[in-house]
């Protein structure tokens, strides 16, 4: 059976109340202590956790057992770990992208009396994970490695970051610029790494399953997989509808690199190519609808529905060829596609 949101939840106050012991002990003064517990809960708590919560399936999957106790929190303490890796993200990258809403309330940094504190505060969520992971894993022959994979992951995703802000500035619009091949990298790096294979290289790590054999095949699968959730979060970005997903799309007006623009490139007639060099990286509501009426007349949604098709069989083909023989299961693997296949936020 997988975790359930309210289980994975109820570990958090434990960690809460460890990073406000290890402020303490050096007498940080109310007020600051206050807010970090504040930030902390208000930009880490409230997603779906999915990233988190994998830790705790994957490891209940390779080991075969329900984790309860001491081993259910220990697991989730690891998967809370990369809910505020993803935190520091996110704050950093709703700053970046100039977003207004984040899991249906306002982005951290637009909350009136934070502003630009939110740079400080993002640096105290990454800073957290590893106060952590030493207070409860200093002593495992795995530290350096869970420590080592937090590191190169955050850096992987700061690559993948680079690019996509590079690639898309906002005063140069440049369709030139695009190209699937920097789609591919762009989201490998900023999302797949830290959303896909981090879950599960963790979770191998913890079980002492982490050969380097196993690790190799969980990178052959997830990778692609997150390549996958990003054309969809993509896709999302312009057809879902805004309430349901818990944020507005920004792509259009940011002059992303998304998977729907390089589609669009693709398949536009010169005349439709001058719409998206007129509209497409212009902070107007117009502009954008311009560009989701051309997305509309391109068809875009029904391609995307047939591509993940595809993809999906694709990944489907891989994971029946997994090799169980070093303690890796094709469930972790089915377990997280059913997780994102069609989901709608
Ligand atoms: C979100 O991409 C970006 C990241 C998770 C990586 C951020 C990395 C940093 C080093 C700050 P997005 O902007 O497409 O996502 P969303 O649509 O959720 O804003
Ligand atoms: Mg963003
Ligand atoms: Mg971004
Ligand atoms: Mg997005």
């Amino acid at each position: 059976m997988p975790t359930t949101l309210k289980e994975f939840e109820s570990v958090w106050p434990r960690l809460v109340e460890d990073l406000s012991d290890h402020c303490q002990q050096y007498k940080l003064p109310k007020q600051s202590l206050d807010w970090f517990r504040r930030q902390l809960s208000y930009n880490t708590v409230g997603g779906k956790c999915n990233r988190g919560m994998s830790v705790v399936d994957t490891s209940s999957i390779l080991l075969n057992r329900t984790l309860t106790g001491e081993d259910y929190f220990r697991s989730a303490a690891l998967g809370w770990m990369i809910e505020l890796l993803q935190a520091f993200f996110l704050v950093s990258d709703d700053i970046m992208d100039s977003s207004k809403t984040r899991r249906g309330s306002p982005c951290w940094y637009l909350v009136p009396e934070v502003k630009m504190v939110a740079i400080n505060d993002a640096f105290m969520l990454e800073s957290s994970i590893y106060v952590l992971l030493k207070k409860y894993f200093r002593q495992e022959k795995s530290y350096v490695d869970l420590m080592e994979l937090f590191h190169e992951v955050t850096f992987q995703t700061e690559l993948g970051q680079l690019c996509d802000l590079l690639t898309a500035p906002e005063d140069n619009v440049n369709l030139d610029n695009f190209s699937l091949e920097k789609f591919s990298f762009i989201v490998i790096f900023k999302t797949a790494y830290y959303s896909f294979y981090l879950p599960v290289a963790l979770s191998l790590h913890l079980c002492g399953f982490a050969t380097p054999k196993n690790l190799q095949t969980a990178m052959d699968i997830l990778i692609p997989m997150g390549e996958y959730f990003q054309a969809q979060d993509d896709y999302l970005d312009a057809f879902a509808d805004p309430k349901v997903l818990g944020k507005i799309g920004t792509d259009i007006q940011d002059n992303k690199c998304s998977w729907l623009v390089n589609q669009a490139l693709k398949k536009v007639t010169p005349e439709q190519r001058k719409i998206l060099e007129a509209n497409y990286g212009q902070k107007n509501s117009e502009c954008e609808a311009k560009v989701k009426t051309l997305y509309h007349e391109l068809k875009l949604a029904e391609f995307y529905e047939n591509w993940e098709e595809e993809r999906v069989a694709d990944l489907k083909t891989k994971i029946a060829k997994v090799d169980e023989s070093e303690g890796l299961k094709k469930g972790v693997f089915e377990a997280f596609l059913g997780k994102i296949y069609k989901r709608s936020k």
